[in-house]
């Protein structure tokens, strides 16, 4: 077993007796009350989900040692790291037919409908499946999950700038160059010179994990509380990450900044002018992309880490001061309008204009490079809900008429 795996299997058997003991000696303690605003409310704030991957603030380090991170608890040696970044190059080769699967995608196909199509096709390669129908013991799901994990977060930068070639570029297949991290080989694939290495590095990190109760890593859990495999789990993950609400928001950010920008004819807007184009947004009955968010009530960490990378890179780009701008002018104006509890920005309002500084423009492709990075959180995740055999998840709905009833209107 190598080192990973080990360290992983120590942590397992240690924390396996919590829940054991939780659940059996513990399990009638109440931890929420659920009110009625909060059913119909898509269940914000209810505490009915279990986690112990979270996030971390980095330091630019490799994607990999992240990955070994969120699965031990634990900062690696560089040795450590460096084994994990051979597991990684050793399962890259992605296999020919899901160059074919995405060779046939009809035109005009959105990449993240290709990318979570390429995920699931792969199923066919998912060990843990033939170990379920092998009958395997539940104790040990846990390693043909591992197993499925480092094989398809190893494949998914291939497979995005395969997809990226294919929809953007003269469609050539790059070949992987085994002497790079993950971060630095992503890097190589989408033929961009430093320091895009080391923001495909901060964009996977930033983007891995964020609590379980959001929808993509939600959707993830649901899936794979099926025991469904990891293949299964992550495509439908990528699906609810897909949505503007959600990951695509990413997108939606760039697409409303370029709105503004032929509005302005390439100038940089007064602040006066981006007042006006916020409130006409908003006027219009739409969101503001990119600002407010389920959770947190402040600035997303993550918008100020990407922050200081711009203020540190690119100061001078015009996308920049527009997102800059916004940063002085839509909380104030979120807030007058009274509606969105949090003003200020969440990741997605930063993550653009790195990638667009970077020469990467064709916006329809961020919420994939999203979807990389929240791949190796939800693995980790998935990896532990395997160990700690969490069951299937089924909450329990009910009628409108029972909530009246509940409510004492009828
Ligand atoms: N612009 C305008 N109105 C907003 C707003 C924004 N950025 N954020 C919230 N509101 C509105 C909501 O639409 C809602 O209006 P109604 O009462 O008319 O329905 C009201 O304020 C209350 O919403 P909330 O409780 O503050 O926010 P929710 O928990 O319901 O939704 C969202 C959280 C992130 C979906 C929301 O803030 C939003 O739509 N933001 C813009 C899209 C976006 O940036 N999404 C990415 C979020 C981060 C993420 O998941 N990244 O992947």
């Amino acid at each position: 077993m190598a080192g990973l795996k080990d360290k992983l299997n120590d942590k397992i058997q240690q924390h396996r007796p919590r829940i054991q003991k939780l659940v059996k000696d513990y399990g009638d303690v109440v931890v929420d009350k659920v009110t009625i605003g909060q059913i119909i409310g898509g269940m914000r704030g209810l505490k009915s989900l279990v986690t112990d991957i979270s996030y971390l603030d980095p330091k630019m380090p490799f994607v990999e040692g992240l990955f070994y991170l969120l699965l031990t608890g634990d900062i690696p040696t560089e040795n450590e790291v460096s084994d994990v970044v051979d597991e990684f190059r050793r399962r890259r080769i992605v296999p020919r037919y899901i160059y074919e699967v995405i060779d046939a995608f009809p035109c005009c196909s959105h990449p993240m409908t290709i990318f979570s199509s390429a995920i699931l096709t792969m199923h066919r390669e998912s060990f843990f499946a033939k170990k379920y129908t092998a009958g395997i013991n539940k104790m040990d799901m846990w390693e043909p999950m591992y197993e499925d994990s480092l094989n398809l977060l190893a494949k998914l930068p291939e497979i995005a700038s395969y997809i990226y070639a294919k929809l953007y570029r003269d469609g050539k297949r790059m070949q992987s160059n085994p002497n790079l991290d993950m971060g630095a080989d992503f890097a190589h694939l989408m033929m961009k010179p430093a320091p895009y290495d080391d923001v495909a590095r901060l964009h996977f990190i930033i983007h891995s994990d964020h609590e379980s109760g959001n929808v993509s890593a939600h959707a993830g859990h649901l899936v794979g509380s099926t025991l469904a495999d990891i293949y299964m789990s992550i495509s439908a993950m990528i699906n609810g990450l897909a949505g503007p609400l959600h990951g695509l928001a990413n997108q939606e950010v760039l697409r409303w900044l370029q709105d503004v920008r032929d509005k302005m004819g390439d100038e940089i807007p007064t602040e006066a002018e981006m007042k006006q184009f916020v409130w006409d947004t908003l006027n219009a009955g739409h969101v503001i992309p990119g600002y407010g968010h389920a959770v947190l009530r402040k600035t997303d960490p993550r918008y100020s880490i990407q922050r200081d990378f711009c203020l540190k890179h690119l100061p001078n780009d015009p996308l920049f001061k527009y997102v800059d701008m916004l940063y002085k002018v839509v909380p104030p104006i979120l807030k007058e309008q009274g509606k969105a509890k949090n003003p200020w920005p969440n990741l997605d309002a930063q993550t653009g204009v790195l990638q667009w500084h970077y020469g990467v423009t064709e916006y329809d492709f961020y919420t994939v490079l999203f979807g990389i990075g929240r791949s190796i959180g939800i693995a980790a995740n998935l990896i532990w809900d395997r160990a700690l055999l969490y069951p299937l998840e089924r909450p329990k709905s009910i009628t409108t008429d029972m909530l009246e009833k509940i409510a004492g209107i009828k």
